[in-house]
This record gives structure tokens, sequence and C-alpha cells, in this order.
């Protein structure tokens, strides 16, 4: 079993090369001795993990240019660059921590720069700058499970210590705030921000290595009624907008590493554009301008739009891949978050891989979101305990769902959030007013058999 787990990790490593972004100086080029014009070259690397050490990054520089140029490497140590050689360069991260990994390529007309971020723990370099995984040893944690993706929990402020921050810190890596990074809460009155609660929860995950993932800065059910009421001028509404999704993202730049910019923006039924205040007031191109104003903040966020229902109703599925193909053609986004509130008994298998597909066919980030799979769907009043027969459906249902992600694409996968730790504090039962048991761990912190179904599917 370890042997094949092994061969699966060593397949992995061999797949996933990372291309570095390039960035340069703002010399444009000049002539060179004879009077030619000399560009300048621009510096490009790919990096993979070593097959037979995972401390090892192995470093292939793909520049391309014309005439002298000189490649140096910047390995992020705080050391001499170091001229690159002929062939694959490999160099050695043995302590955990975040380095910046630089390629300067200089020539007569200047130079640019291809850079990458990579992260180390302590099981190596961390895939998909993940960090937590070790798919390759025996796992018993679902973020150790996890092949270069990360496992989310939806968190609250009030939930960061006892049981709560045991189980976080033993089975994730990746944390949504529940509510309280939300417009509501963060921007309770006009030009005063409460980020208190978003705090606490950032700094919990990053002092315990979890990427954090931003959730939601726009959305209709979380917009505090001084919003919803605006008294200002349509353009002081969107200046005021701009500058929620500036502060805000200023704030928690380097910290948060992706934001749900727009949520759930697609009318049920219709599936038109919500009339959302922020529609009214700023046009039907409101999505594209809050993105806009969320790029500008912080160009390197991974930007997602997040919606539910996206699996089986196929209606809702293309009117979101249309907002998400007008972002992407101007370079606005980076992912789509696939909210998983499903049940036992569907969606199908099939269903759930077309959002996937939709996906990885235009290159983007999967994020399965909010996951709890509803074993009383039917609505049951009367029954006061999971049955056994339940416990085994959803657990399958949840081994189903983890094994539809792992088959990701490496390049397109990111996280995978159960919205929640424990069944009695599921959204759900407010929600639907019915008894249900939906998450990973019981009443009293035990994991039910929905969290072993669902760590097999992961290993
Ligand atoms: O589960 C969340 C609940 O605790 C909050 O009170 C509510 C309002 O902020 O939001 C719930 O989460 C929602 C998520 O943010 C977006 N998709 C639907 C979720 C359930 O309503």
């Amino acid at each position: 079993m370890k042997t094949i787990k092994i061969a699966k990790l060593l397949a992995l490593f061999m797949i996933v090369v990372f291309y570095a972004c390039s960035s340069d100086d703002t010399d444009e080029g000049g002539p060179d001795e004879g009077g030619n014009t000399v560009t300048k070259v621009q510096a490009a690397f790919k990096y993979s993990i070593s097959e037979s050490n995972p401390n090892i990054l192995v470093l292939e520089n793909t520049t391309q240019g014309e005439g002298e140029y000189k490649s140096e490497w910047d390995f992020g140590k705080g050391e001499a660059f170091v001229v690159d050689q002929p062939g694959l360069d490999m160099v050695e991260y043995d302590n955990a921590g975040e380095y910046r990994v630089r390629l300067i390529v200089t020539n007569s007309a200047g130079f640019t720069i291809a850079e990458e971020v990579i992260k180390v723990d302590s099981n190596g370099i961390c895939l998909n700058n993940i960090c937590g995984s070790d798919p390759g040893g025996d796992v018993a944690s679902l973020k150790g499970a996890a092949n270069g993706f990360a496992i989310g929990t939806a968190v609250q402020a009030g939930r960061l210590s006892g049981k709560y921050d045991e189980i976080m810190r033993a089975d994730f890596n990746n944390l949504t705030a529940e509510y309280q990074m939300k417009m509501n809460i963060m921007y309770p009155s006009q030009g005063n921000y409460d980020f208190g609660p978003a705090d606490e929860i950032v700094n919990y995950g990053l002092s315990n290595d979890m990427n954090i993932h931003g959730h939601a800065l726009i959305w209709h059910n979380a917009t505090p009624d001084w919003v919803e009421n605006f008294s200002g001028t349509d353009a002081e509404f969107e200046a005021m907008v701009e500058d929620y999704i500036t502060t805000t993202l200023t704030r928690y730049k380097g910290k948060v590493r992706s934001w749900d910019v727009v949520n759930e923006a697609i009318e049920d039924g219709s599936n038109e554009l919500r009339n959302s205040v922020f529609r009214q007031k700023m046009g039907d191109n409101y999505i594209e301008k809050c993105y806009q104003f969320a790029r500008n903040a912080d160009p390197d966020v991974l930007l997602f739009y997040n919606d539910y229902n996206l699996t089986f109703d196929t209606g809702k599925q293309a009117a979101m891949f249309a907002i998400v193909d007008n972002l992407k053609a101007q370079g606005l986004i980076d992912g789509v978050g696939a909210q998983m509130h499903i049940s036992y008994n569907g969606p199908t298998k099939e269903q759930i891989q077309s959002v996937v597909d939709g996906t990885v066919s235009r290159g983007l980030l999967m994020h399965f979101a909010e996951l709890d799979i509803r074993a009383n769907p039917e609505g049951d009043t009367n029954v006061s305990a999971l049955s056994s027969q339940r416990a085994i459906a959803q657990s399958d249902k949840f081994k189903e769902v983890a094994e539809i992600y792992d088959a990701i694409p490496q390049a397109n996968k990111f996280a995978l959030t159960i919205w929640g730790i424990k069944d009695d504090e599921s959204w759900l039962l407010d929600f639907w007013g019915v008894p249900d048991w939906p998450l990973l761990f019981d009443a009293s912190f035990n994991p039910k058999e929905a969290r072993q179904g669902f760590l097999e599917g992961l290993q």
C-alpha cells in the first residue's frame, strides 16, 4: 500500500512543474556598441521538486534571448547570487520557511527578473505551496493525506481554542471565516471598520502554518444596512466600495492567500444577475469593477468567484462560467469556488465532475468550498439520531467527493473546504429546521464514519 502511495507521489512530482512569473525593470532597452537596438531578455524559469529528495528544488532556466546575456540565481536564502550553469540547477532547502527564488537576467539593455515564492515545512518543499501534506507517509490526518491541495474548514473567532484548536491543527491547513470576514462584520458603519474577529482568525491561521481563504467581500446576504440604504450618489457608493475592498485587501496583503470577491451573484431560477444594491448603484458591470479593485489592491492575491448549486443546475453553471469568462478575459480571476452543500444521495459524481471539467478547461483553480453532506435531506422531523445506514451512505459520499477532488490536475488544485467542524453547529440545522448530521465530527468532537470515508478518499 505504502509503495503504491510513494509511486503515486513520485509521479506527481514529475508532472508538477511550476512556471515562474516574470517582471522587469522600467528600462526599455538601448543601442549596443554597433548602434543596433538591444532589448532586454525576459527571465523565465520552471521548477519542480526532486523525485529523490523532497527538500531539493530542481530549477530549469527557460530564458530565451538573442545575443549576450547573463543569468544569475538568488535562491532566497540571503546568500550571494549564483551564476546559472548549463542544465538543471539543484538547491536544497533544509529549514522550514518561505523563500523567494529569483532568476535575474542581465544584458546591456538592463535586467529582468522572474520570481517564485516557495514554502518549506518539516516534510520538505510544499507541493503547490500547501504545507502540512505528507501523502507519501503513513497518514492519519486529513491535511497529511491530501496530494498538493489544502484541507479547509470554516471557523469562527470564538472557536479557536480547546478541542477546535486541537482538531484544526491536526486535520486542516486552510481556514475560511464562517461569517466574520464579510462586509456586515468588517464594515458595520460608514467610515468605521472592525477587523477584530477577522484579525483573530488570520493570526491564528498564520501562527499554525495554515492558508487563509478570505470570504466574502461582496455578498448580498451580508451587506450592512447602511450600505443597503446608502444615502450618497452612485459615484460615492462606488468610491465607498473601492475603499472597502482596497482597505481590506491591503490590511491582509501577504497574509490572506485568496479571496472570494463576489459571492452568489446569480439569481435563483432566472440565472440572471441578482439585483443587489451593488448592481443597482454600480451597474451591470459591478462584478468586474469589484475584481478590478481587488486586483489593484493586491496583485498577488488569488481571486475567486464562489456560488452554490453549480453541479446539478446546468443553467446556473453556464451563467457562472459566463461571469467567470468575462473576468478571465480581463485577467481578473484565478479560481472558481463551487459550494458543496450537498446530500448523501446527490448530486451525482458526474454532476460534480462537470463543474471541475469546466474549471480545469479554463485553466483556473478549483475550490470545493463549503462542503457539508445532509444525511436527512428528506427533512424527516422524527429522526433523533444518525442511523448507521445513513452514516455509511454519508461517509461514501464524502469519500466520493474527496476522490473527485484528488483526481483534479495538480495545476488546478487549491483546497477542499468543509463547512464547519461539528454536526450540532452546522448552519443547516437552523436553515432547514430539521435534524441533521452533516459534518465530520459529532457534537462531542468525536470523528464520525464520515471522516474516515473522507480520509480514505484522500489517500
Ligand atoms: O454558515 C454561515 C453562517 O454561520 C452565517 O451566519 C451566514 C451569514 O454570514 O453565512 C453562512 O455561510 C454561508 C456562506 O458564507 C455563503 N454560502 C452559504 C452559506 C450558508 O448560508
